[in-house]
């Protein structure tokens, strides 16, 4: 990890099944990072506990979600792939970064309002210091930039609050990380409810398409995505949510600015639109899962071993330098 370029981190939560926003807002962007950063992606382990899980389950999904990184292009020569729980100094540096944050400031995320307000009997003192656990991720590998989706973007700020807060009163310690968002493609909408954003805890399957669906179910998703009045294709996000909404996703997984997918489906109807697009999310399918199912259990262990190794020193550095900077080494 010795070299001049910025560093970027981020991360998923290996909780349930992947969906195309999921790549369309955070993964996309992190494949074309590769050439220009130094990447770190983790799979955030001990932020899943934070819900109720199944083991078993659990131990799955970790593999799988490292099985997804490397299919949709993540390459491990280029980036660091690894398992949050495997380097122990993201709780050690949480629980400094506890003591620096406010309840005041957890008061505010939005996020957490909208888990503990959908499960209020079963909401965990972890879900809501979540954004903490999140903060020492970053701070941990001086991150230059964080490239997530938009629903995330209040916990990037509270990480470069609490780097900003700590560096006033100890210091200069921690680097301020960017947040690093998408022009377009950083909030999919459901495609039954383009109001809502794209999201694995939606009620219906119909809301989002995820990355394991068989193509054929896909192509029917598409075709009952809702549309809005009229028919004309353009891409108006205020006005006609669901068809820019459609219009996004087909602009990044087939490579092609949205105006000129406007000028192409000018003439058009909603149906032919739908059609294409329903192909090319096939396609998209199709190619992935064929990746996906060629990794094996041993390599991805592999690959998560070798991640850690190479960035235990960075975290075991700034964990040293933050204790000698509050007293405690
Ligand atoms: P949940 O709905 O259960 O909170 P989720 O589907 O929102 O889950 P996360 O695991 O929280 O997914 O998100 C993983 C990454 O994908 C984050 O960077 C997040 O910002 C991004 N992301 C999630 N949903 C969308 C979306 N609809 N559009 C763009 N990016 C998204
Ligand atoms: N909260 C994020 C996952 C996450 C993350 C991170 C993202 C945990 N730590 C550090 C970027 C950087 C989510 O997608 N739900």
């Amino acid at each position: 990890m010795k070299n001049n370029k910025p560093v970027t981190f981020s991360g998923i939560q290996p909780s349930g099944e992947l969906h195309i926003g999921n790549y369309l807002g955070a993964i996309s962007q992190w494949v074309d990072m590769q050439g220009n950063y130094s990447c770190i992606f983790c799979i955030v382990d001990y932020h899943a506990i934070t819900v109720r899980q199944d083991p078993k389950k659990l131990n799955k999904n970790i593999r799988e979600i490292a099985k997804i990184y490397l299919a949709l292009g993540i390459d491990p020569k280029k980036s660091v792939i690894f398992q949050q729980s495997s380097i122990n100094e993201h709780t050690e540096l949480a629980w400094i970064l506890n003591c620096i944050a406010r309840i005041s400031d957890l008061n505010k995320m939005t996020q957490f309002k909208d888990k503990a307000d959908k499960n209020q009997e079963k909401v965990t003192v972890g879900l809501y210091d979540y954004p903490v656990l999140m903060a020492a991720d970053i701070l941990l590998y001086n991150t230059d930039q964080v490239p997530v989706g938009k629903d995330q973007s209040q916990h990037v700020e509270l990480s470069r609050t609490l780097a900003k807060r700590f560096n006033k009163r100890f210091g200069q310690t921690f680097r301020i990380p960017g947040l690093k968002l998408r022009k377009q493609g950083a909030n999919i909408m459901g495609l039954d409810n383009p109001e809502k954003k794209m999201s694995k805890s939606a009620e219906s399957k119909n809301n989002y398409i995820a990355l394991t669906d068989a193509p054929e179910i896909a192509v029917k998703k598409i075709k009952k995505a809702v549309t809005d009045s009229g028919s004309e294709i353009k891409y108006d996000p205020k006005n006609k949510k669901a068809i820019s909404n459609l219009l996004t996703i087909y602009s990044i997984l087939d490579n092609k600015p949205i105006n000129n997918l406007e000028k192409k489906y000018k003439n058009s109807n909603y149906g032919k639109f739908k059609d294409d697009l329903a192909q090319i999310v096939q396609n998209f399918l199709k190619e992935f899962q064929a990746k996906y199912n060629r990794i094996n259990d041993k390599q991805v262990d592999q690959v998560l071993e070798n991640g850690a190794d190479k960035i235990r020193p960075i975290a075991k550095q700034t964990i040293q330098r933050v204790k000698s900077k509050i007293g405690i080494n």
